[in-house]
């Protein structure tokens, strides 16, 4: 399976992976989810969300356990962020002794990086209600394409889906460590403890669009200079907050190298192990963008997310001294735990901690220890 996925989608230049929702490539790796599934005498169905949901035994009589992840990627991310939690859970089924009677499903959620139209966790805050509909399909990507015009699923029919709620017991999802808290403690194994407060905001700074090289200095109006000062004031920030932030992604309008900019707009993702100090470092930040003429307007919020604590403690009592992680990356896992699904989150050791890269990596034993744990979760949950 790992390596019938790993050519989709791989950009030969980077060998990062540019998977983004909705589109061909997207199309692709859904095809080959539906081939494992099918192969496996799975049922595979779409929810009100785009995602996709293989079953095994009838879900709507007896709720099953669930388990999967995403295929998605942000651009040039690694070969494992997701796709692992989606191959070790075919491969957790393939290794229970038998088909048991409870129904189990095995689930790719759409648009968990929101790399295409900014949201992350799209697929599963639809899903759960956590995201309105009417927002979600006018969210565009950077072509102005709404994701209403490209979903899977009609517009009418898009939002919180009861009865695939209904129909999930307990979600477990497997996913590679992004950080290196595995590696410091010598396991290839640890279990989700909580993700931690995050968010993105949108900040627009405005300018004046003029000629380079006619324009006396002291004419101008350069919004690049408040994103010089921006971008020191986000670390500067996460800094005294002991938090993270991050200025990922900026766009420069009109981008010519010969023309004062007209405007700017970038986006900070900032994090942190409490609310308080994420609000403060946003704080820090606003107050600067304002005073710079600017705006700052928040895109999307996921507050501390606890996972299941019944259920982290029923892997727990399965897989016996292993570690409990908090992480500061978002989840689909961690979408479900806030709407009140059983969730939980096995993590797979990443010698390096690298994600979001493609430099990402686990090592084939540490991810054949994954799928034994995995496994030994599914049998014990059933
Ligand atoms: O950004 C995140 O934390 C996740 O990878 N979507
Ligand atoms: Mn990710
Ligand atoms: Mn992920």
């Amino acid at each position: 399976m790992w390596d019938e996925l790993q050519p989709i989608g791989r950009d030969p230049g980077t060998g990062g992976y540019r998977r983004y929702a909705w589109t061909p490539v997207d199309a692709t790796l859904r095809e080959w989810f539906t081939g494992a599934a099918e192969a496996r005498g799975l049922e595979v169905v779409l929810d009100r969300a785009g995602n996709q949901w293989a079953w095994w035994g009838n879900p709507d009589e007896t709720p099953g356990v669930v388990l999967g992840s995403h295929l998605d990627s942000v651009p040039d991310g690694g070969a494992f962020d997701g796709p692992l939690g989606v191959v070790s859970a075919f491969a957790a089924l393939d290794g229970l002794p038998a088909r048991p009677s409870t129904p189990i499903g095995i689930v790719n959620f759409a648009d968990e990086e929101g790399a295409r139209f900014g949201v992350a966790c799209t697929g599963s805050r639809l899903l759960t209600g956590a995201l309105r509909p009417e927002a979600a399909l006018a969210l565009r990507d950077g072509d102005g394409t709404a994701l209403g015009e490209v979903i899977g699923v009609g517009p009418e029919h898009v939002g919180r889906d009861e009865q695939t709620l209904r129909r999930i017991g307990a979600f477990v999802e497997l996913h590679v460590e992004q950080g290196r808290a595995l590696v410091d403690t010598g396991d290839a194994v640890g279990i989700g403890a909580s993700i931690w407060p995050h968010g993105r905001w949108r900040v627009e700074l405005p300018g004046e669009a003029n000629h380079a090289g006619t324009t006396a200095l002291a004419d101008r109006r350069d919004p690049m200079l408040a994103l010089a000062a921006l971008v020191q004031q986000v670390r500067a920030s996460a800094q005294r907050h002991d938090a993270l932030a991050t200025c990922g992604k900026v766009a420069v309008s009109p981008n010519a190298v010969n023309a004062v900019p007209s405007s700017v707009t970038a986006w900070v993702d900032a994090r942190g192990a409490d609310e308080a100090r994420v609000r403060a470092v946003l704080a820090e930040i606003e107050a600067a963008v304002v005073a710079a003429g600017g705006r700052l307007v928040e895109e999307s919020w996921t507050g501390s997310t606890p996972f299941t604590p019944s259920l982290s403690r029923e892997l727990q009592a399965i897989l016996g001294p292993v570690p409990v992680l908090p992480t500061g990356a978002g989840h689909d896992a961690g979408v479900l735990a806030t709407a009140g699904v059983p969730s939980a989150m096995l993590f797979v050791r990443n010698p390096t901690g690298v994600s979001h890269s493609p430099a990402e990596h686990a090592e084939e034993s540490d991810c054949l220890a994954g799928v034994a744990a995995l496994t030994a979760v599914l049998a014990g949950l059933l």
